[in-house]
């Protein structure tokens, strides 16, 4: 079926077609979350896991107007380069970038949208938007939590940073009827560190048994994805107190500036990579990879 403003690259519609495996990936890591060039060899080695585990990969953008599903090495070597002066797409901001031909980065929830559009029903990325910290006083909550609500797309990710409130998240999650499954953990996972103090509603321990509550969900007609949390392989976790030093000193840092809104999630992840002096953005590279790894298994078994 044609979709309207959406092209598949031709790999990926052939994948979808003969019903292979495939895993949708975002943008907005590539240009708002990491430095250049580190963020274009990310993204293509993210692929090549996808890959090597049997999926195929379906990197998510705009590109003059176009949604596209599967992007080329020279789109993602722009969109990195271009870093943070390509728009930051959320579904807000879709229609819009659409309508005016530009280009666009998306966020999980418009990575979300455009995936369920192209019929691809898993996700891997870094960590997810939340509650943020203060939110009864700037009523932050990223747009990514209500789309999980809504669209049928499973997104696996290491948890979220602490630069979100990750209690506020899970009890907005919970309210909103998402599952957040954790992938051989009881706890929540918190990016840089396997625990984050906060649970899981379930803990598996295998691919398949995860691709199972989705099929049923769907089976269902329950509206709405699932977070799938990742933790960050043990040997690349990084240590939590010095973390939430950091994590402290990029919010104050926020507030002093008096950053709000969609700058905030970017400002913040470059001033812990600043402060960390890179080994953030390390970390940050390993649990992207792992993601990869377990949507690639969990495709498999989605079909
Ligand atoms: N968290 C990360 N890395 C990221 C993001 C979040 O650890 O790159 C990005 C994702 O694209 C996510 C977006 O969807 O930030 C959330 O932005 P906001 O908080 O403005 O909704
Ligand atoms: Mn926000």
């Amino acid at each position: 079926m044609m979709i309207p403003y959406l092209d598949l690259s031709p790999e990926v519609s052939s994948a979808l077609r003969s019903k292979q495996p495939v895993v949708a990936l975002e943008s907005t890591i590539i240009s708002h979350g990491m430095p250049y060039p580190r963020n274009v060899e990310t993204a293509l080695m993210v692929e090549e896991v996808v890959r090597k585990h049997g999926a195929i990969p379906a990197t998510i953008a705009v590109i003059n107007g176009r949604m596209k599903a599967g992007l080329n090495k020279k789109e993602i070597n722009n969109l990195g380069k271009m870093g943070t002066d390509v728009l930051k797409v959320s579904r807000r901001d879709l229609p819009v970038v659409i309508a005016q031909g530009h280009n666009g980065a998306t966020t999980v929830a418009a990575t979300m949208i455009i995936a369920d559009l192209a019929g691809i029903a898993i996700f891997a990325t870094g960590g997810i938007g939340g509650v943020h910290r203060g939110a009864s006083e700037s009523m932050d909550v990223s747009a990514d939590l209500q789309e999980l609500a809504r669209t049928n797309v499973a997104v696996v990710c290491a948890g979220a940073k602490s630069i979100l409130d990750l209690g506020l998240t899970l009890e907005y999650l919970e309210t909103q009827g998402v599952p957040v499954l954790g992938y051989r953990t009881q706890d929540f996972p918190a990016f840089y560190t396997r625990n984050s103090g906060f649970k899981v509603d379930q803990s598996l321990e295998s691919a398949k048994e995860l691709a199972n509550i989705l099929t049923i969900k769907w089976q269902l007609g329950m509206k709405g994805g699932a977070v799938i949390a990742n933790p960050i392989p043990e040997k690349f976790q990084l240590e939590y107190a010095p973390m939430e030093q950091a994590i402290q000193q990029a919010l104050d840092l926020a507030q002093q500036k008096n950053i709000k809104g969609k700058e905030i999630t970017p400002f913040l992840l470059a001033t812990i990579e600043e402060i960390t002096s890179g080994k953030s953005l390390d970390a940050n590279i390993e649990l992207v990879l792992n993601n990869a790894k377990l949507a690639a298994k969990i495709a498999k078994h989605l079909r």
